[in-house]
């Protein structure tokens, strides 16, 4: 296949930056057209409920396959249309492990939206207090398994790019610091934030709600 493929993108977003970085490693960059969408459970954007009924960003434009989301399934896609299973391993423990980390990944950015939820973006006379603690733990706990358990070095996978923009994004947008928690992961961190794809794709931007 041989066509442009549309990404809805944000540049504020570490569910799309882990599409981005996952084309830009693949050397898919030159198949994608990225259109930047701002998006927000209270600033509905047409155009991406038009690709996705839960009116989130990323979405893939695909010929085949309409439009694809979330970010674990544009990933999986590119993957294979890579034709190499480079990123998402194809069997074995390394699937599960990159699987998994994609998964830790995927929770801390979740985590991390529903802090600022609680902190910043709803009005002040809203936010509940408990909610924030009890997201803002996920967080820590998070932290503490990756310093102690996760397999950072080998290959790049999926579950690598997923936790570096969501490291990123975290600090990005201020939230509890992994620095001094997770020193290893910090190290990881640092060394994965240099690579090309990593330095194509800097946040920029503030939600619009
Ligand atoms: N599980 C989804 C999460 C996507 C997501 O939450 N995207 C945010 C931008 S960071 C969004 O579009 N939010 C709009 C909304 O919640 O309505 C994925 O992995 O792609």
């Amino acid at each position: 296949m041989t066509g442009k493929l549309t990404l809805f993108y944000q540049s504020h977003s570490p569910y799309a930056r882990k599409v981005l970085v996952s084309a830009h490693e693949l050397g898919m960059l030159d198949r994608l057209d990225v259109v930047h969408h701002e998006t927000s459970p209270t600033n509905r954007n047409d155009a991406v409920f038009a690709q996705n009924p839960l009116g989130k960003v990323p979405v893939l434009l695909t010929p085949e396959a309409g439009a694809l989301f979330d970010s674990v399934v544009i990933c999986d896609y590119l993957d294979r249309l890579a034709g190499e299973g480079s990123l998402i391993p194809r069997e074995g423990t390394a699937r599960y492990q990159a699987l998994r980390l994609q998964a830790l990944a995927q929770g801390l950015c979740d985590a991390g939206i529903a802090v600022r939820w609680e902190t910043e973006r709803r009005p002040e006379a809203l936010r509940y207090r408990p909610l924030a603690a009890g997201q803002t733990s996920k967080l820590l706990e998070a932290y503490d398994y990756l310093e102690a358990q996760a397999e950072l070095d080998g290959p790049v996978t999926v579950g690598q790019i997923g936790l570096a923009t969501a490291l990123a994004w975290l600090s990005f947008r201020r939230l509890p610091d992994f620095r001094e928690r997770a020193p290893r992961v910090a190290n990881w961190y640092d060394r994965f934030n240099q690579r090309p794809s990593m330095r194509a794709t800097p946040y920029e931007g503030e939600t619009q709600d």
